[in-house]
């Protein structure tokens, strides 16, 4: 399988994010004097929500509020979600978010080799830019040829919508591009849109069905983090995964069929 582009979900894929985000949110509610704190056990269920307008409204739903107490609170969503962007890009733009290990030398690594590089996210843009410019500084945002994400579809993640958007900016049949991914949403996504993806979960994901994954690691590794004997890990006989290693491993995503075909979302 011939790879010309590698397109990476954000959050839990590219740096271990949502315990800031989590953080952000926390922080944003105080700020509302809405009395609501999100432990990480029950943002673990949140997670669930792809977005994190939708998360909140998902939340508020839940709540047992008298109709009109909903309404407003959902009306107030928008202006919650603006300010825990802020609080979250600010503590991103101050370094307090590494990339997971490998991913910096895997960027690298597909760039030298001649292809490209996307991202797929449902997090917001204001997000995206920290993080990159925050990890890799001014060159960040340059080394992605997509950056798609946030509200640039309406159907957000486990949908098909961010993958297709990113592929057709790319001009590419899935066949052509891989995923990474760390979420049963984000494998869901990726594989609707005909992707073979790889999946380095987190403790915010772990557990999760992984099973229509191409591949699933611990995490990418690196020459001074090797992957070491952790259990369920697949991929013994290397170190950490290369881009050499990633190519050799890609397989045309398995036939659809008619059923599938059938119900796969027309992109928008
Ligand atoms: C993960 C998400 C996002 C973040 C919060 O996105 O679902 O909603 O949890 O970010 P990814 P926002 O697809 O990168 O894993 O509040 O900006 O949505
Ligand atoms: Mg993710």
């Amino acid at each position: 399988m011939g790879i010309d582009a590698l397109i990476f979900d954000v959050d839990g894929t590219l740096a271990d994010t949502e315990e800031a985000h989590r953080v952000a949110f926390n922080l944003a509610f105080e700020r509302y004097s809405l009395g609501w704190s999100w432990s990480r056990a029950e943002y673990r269920g949140l997670l669930d929500v792809t977005g994190g307008k939708e998360r909140i409204a998902g939340y508020i739903q839940s709540l047992p509020l008298a109709a009109a107490d909903c309404r407003r609170l959902l009306d107030l969503v928008p202006h919650i979600h603006r300010e825990k962007t802020r609080f979250y890009s600010s503590m991103v733009n101050d370094g307090g978010i590494a990339l997971r290990d490998g991913v910096a030398r895997l960027l690298d690594e597909a760039l030298h080799a001649g292809r490209r590089l996307a991202i797929a996210s449902t997090t917001s843009a204001i997000n995206v830019d920290a993080l990159l410019h925050s990890t890799l500084g001014p060159r960040g945002l340059e080394m992605f040829s997509v950056i798609a994400c946030g509200d640039q579809v309406k159907h957000k993640k486990p949908a098909p919508d961010i993958y297709q958007l990113a592929l057709r900016t790319l001009g590419l049949t899935p066949d052509r591009a891989v995923a990474l991914e760390d979420s049963a949403n984000g494998l869901r996504a990726a594989v609707a849109a005909g992707l073979w993806t790889v999946i380095t979960p987190t403790f915010w994901t772990e557990g999760s069905d992984f099973s229509a994954a191409g591949l699933v690691l611990p995490r990418l590794g690196d020459p001074h983090k090797p992957l070491n004997d952790e259990p369920g890990r697949q991929l013994k006989s290397v170190a950490w995964l290369s881009f050499e290693e990633l190519a050799r491993h890609a397989r045309p995503p398995a036939p659809l069929d008619a059923v599938q075909a059938l119900y796969r979302r027309v992109p928008q």
